[in-house]
């Protein structure tokens, strides 16, 4: 619990917005199988804070135009939490857990996902990457010791650090896979709100050692460019503009670099 509550992200406002995504998908999946054409019965469930792992399911519903209950409750979601953790969402009334595969079932319900299976590859590694930076940050919130905890994160950012190494992998997908300031082709996905929210968090200045501006700043010392870039494009995308608006006591501070 400790973990979730140091796990809220802020970013700021700005407005104008450079690309599109693709036109959502209107034939939605149903967990039976098959085709509909109007959209399942959505209920995400996590705590109330934009942490990458609900919020680029919940953004991403909401840049598609997918009707969705945002269930901010953390005991609520518990009760349906297949393997303990959240975020987890019901779908007709079915739970589907896991981050991953959360994120690659709204980017196919909403058309932020690849239809190139190669690249719908891409897009998931780039999730699990996402999860990867997570769990080195999250075993250093276990460290009780203050001074040892920033001495901890100095360390793994270091150049030959473990989070220098996961997010120059999330760099590396960037570069190879994503054009026009986007993580995977040329259209805004899923792992795009994800990278977001991850870079949000980690540069934000709330993690103590890890310096404001850390990956969202394309011009300081530590030099994520592609992830800084695809920072920019989703935070001022204008579906999401519009929902940081609606969350704004989450998107308020001056944003970084
Ligand atoms: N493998 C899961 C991990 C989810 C996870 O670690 N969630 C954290 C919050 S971000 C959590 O629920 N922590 C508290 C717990 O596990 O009891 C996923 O990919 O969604």
């Amino acid at each position: 619990m400790r973990f979730v509550l140091m796990a809220i992200g802020l970013s700021s406002m700005s407005s104008a917005f450079s690309s599109r995504p693709r036109t959502p998908n209107r034939r939605y999946l149903t967990v039976r199988g098959g085709a509909s054409t109007s959209p399942p019965d959505i209920k995400v469930y996590y705590g109330d804070f934009p942490f990458w792992r609900a919020e680029c399911v919940r953004v991403a519903l909401h840049v598609g135009g997918v009707p969705f209950e945002d269930i901010r409750d953390w005991a609520e979601g518990k009760k349906y939490a297949t393997f303990g953790s959240l975020p987890v969402m019901m779908v007709d009334g079915k739970v589907l857990s896991q981050t991953q595969a959360m994120a690659t079932y709204v980017g196919k319900l909403t058309g932020l996902y690849p239809e190139d299976s190669w690249l719908a590859a891409k897009h998931d590694e780039i999730i699990n990457g996402c999860t990867d930076v997570t769990n080195t940050v999250a075993a250093t919130m276990r460290i009780k010791d203050e001074a040892e905890k920033i001495r901890a994160r100095a360390s793994l950012i270091l150049p030959d650090g473990r989070l220098t190494l996961q997010l120059s992998g999330l760099e590396k997908l960037i570069v190879e896979n994503g054009r026009n300031g986007v993580a995977i082709g040329d259209s805004l996905t899923v792992a795009d709100l994800a990278i977001w929210r991850l870079a949000g968090w980690l540069s934000d200045g709330i993690l103590d050692g890890l310096p404001r501006g850390y990956v969202t700043n394309p011009e300081n010392a530590y030099r994520f460019p592609a992830i800084a870039k695809v920072f920019a494009t989703v935070d001022n995308h204008e579906s999401v503009v519009q929902w940081k608006t609606k969350h704004s006591k989450f998107f308020s501070r001056e944003e970084q670099p």
